[in-house]
């Protein structure tokens, strides 16, 4: 069968690889559209070698779709999705509008795909920094409980979207050309030879929104109130792919060996881990791979408790974002529900 699509934000840094990973996983796509704000109308996308123009995002414009892939931001997704979705069009948002809402399911498919019911026609995309870290907890998880989760996230600039990219190669050239830095307006501080704790703006217990995304997405998506989770999310001067140190602990041993020997079995993980030959993930090399990989596994050698640590590398536009949403649309094909 073949599906009737829309990409809206076609033209952001999410959007232009949603439509590549259409194309590359071989979509069945009878039909697709492209929209987007007034800015970009009749900008000519590239799908399959076909110029597609860019059209003007309507509330109407989810009439005929089946299947809608939203990532043009938490405003546009609450005003524009639940119209689509009354069209009785499937809406796969990558924003944070509905994540946490009780009647929307909140996927990763290799984690939660039970959660997708053919009357939820509005699902949402977890975060980036989420999903990378529950596709590594969850094989764990079903061997020794997750009591709590202690990580720490060294973010890409991409999560932050093309001006994020853009502020990055601004800085970076400046600098490379002796010129005064240009001042920043996308991020809190220069991105460029710096490190920035805060993504998204705080919150009353000191963490940030991004932080507690971490946190309840995490309980959500493993369905599973009691894993604790304390993260710090880290934005760092790197274009693609985030990178996260993970501290875990379980209800009963788990070795390293044993972990290693849970995620080699998971789809969508790869193991890099081979410190003697210098093997372990890197953002550089995660950069357009389908992957998550994972890698210095290891125990905790500070406390008796069941605790390991590792390091979890994944491109953030990919299973972070564009990956996971055609993977959830193929999910839908495949049980049927579309
Ligand atoms: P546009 O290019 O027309 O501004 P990014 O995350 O890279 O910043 O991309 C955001 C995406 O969301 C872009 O495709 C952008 O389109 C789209 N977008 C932003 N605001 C709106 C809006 N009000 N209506 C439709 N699309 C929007
Ligand atoms: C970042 N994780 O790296 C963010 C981007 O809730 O969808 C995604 C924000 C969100 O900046």
């Amino acid at each position: 069968r073949k599906l009737k699509v829309a990409v809206v934000g076609a033209t952001g840094a999410v959007g232009l690889e949603m439509i590549k990973m259409l194309e590359n996983r071989n979509f069945p796509v009878e039909s697709i559209k492209f929209l987007a704000s007034e800015r970009s109308v009749g900008k000519k996308l590239i799908y399959k070698g076909k110029e597609i123009a860019v059209e003007l995002l309507k509330k109407n414009s989810g009439k005929g779709v089946d299947i809608a892939l939203f990532s043009a931001g938490a405003t546009v997704s609450k005003e524009f999705a639940p119209c689509f979705a009354m069209d009785g069009c499937f809406v796969i948002d990558n924003s944070s509008a509905w994540r946490m809402d009780k009647e929307i399911s909140l996927v990763v498919p290799e984690v939660n795909p039970h959660d997708l019911k053919k009357e939820k026609k509005l699902i949402a995309n977890p975060n980036c920094s989420t999903i990378q870290m529950v596709i590594a907890l969850k094989p764990l998880h079903n061997f020794a409980k997750i009591k709590r989760v202690i990580v720490s996230t060294y973010q890409a600039v991409s999560g932050a979207g093309q001006k994020g990219i853009n502020e990055l190669k601004e800085q970076t050239k400046a600098w490379a050309k002796g010129e005064i830095i240009p001042k920043t307006s996308k991020f809190q501080y220069q991105i460029a030879f710096n490190l920035i704790p805060q993504i998204d703006v705080f919150t009353e217990n000191g963490y940030t929104k991004e932080e507690m995304k971490m946190a309840n997405e995490t309980k959500k998506i493993m369905g599973d109130n009691s894993i604790e989770v304390s993260a710090t999310c880290v934005r760092v001067p790197v274009f693609r792919s985030h990178s996260e140190s993970i501290w875990i602990e379980t209800d009963k041993p788990l070795s390293p060996a044993q972990a290693k020997e849970l995620l080699s079995k998971t789809d969508g993980i790869q193991i890099l881990d081979d410190p003697e030959n210098k093997k372990y993930p890197m953002p550089l090399f995660a950069e357009n791979m389908q992957m998550t990989y994972v890698g210095r596994i290891r125990s905790d050698i500070s406390t008796k408790n069941n605790a390991l640590v590792f390091w979890v590398v994944s491109d953030n536009l990919l299973k972070g974002a564009a990956l996971n949403a055609v993977q959830i649309a193929e999910t839908l094909l495949k049980k049927e529900l579309v």
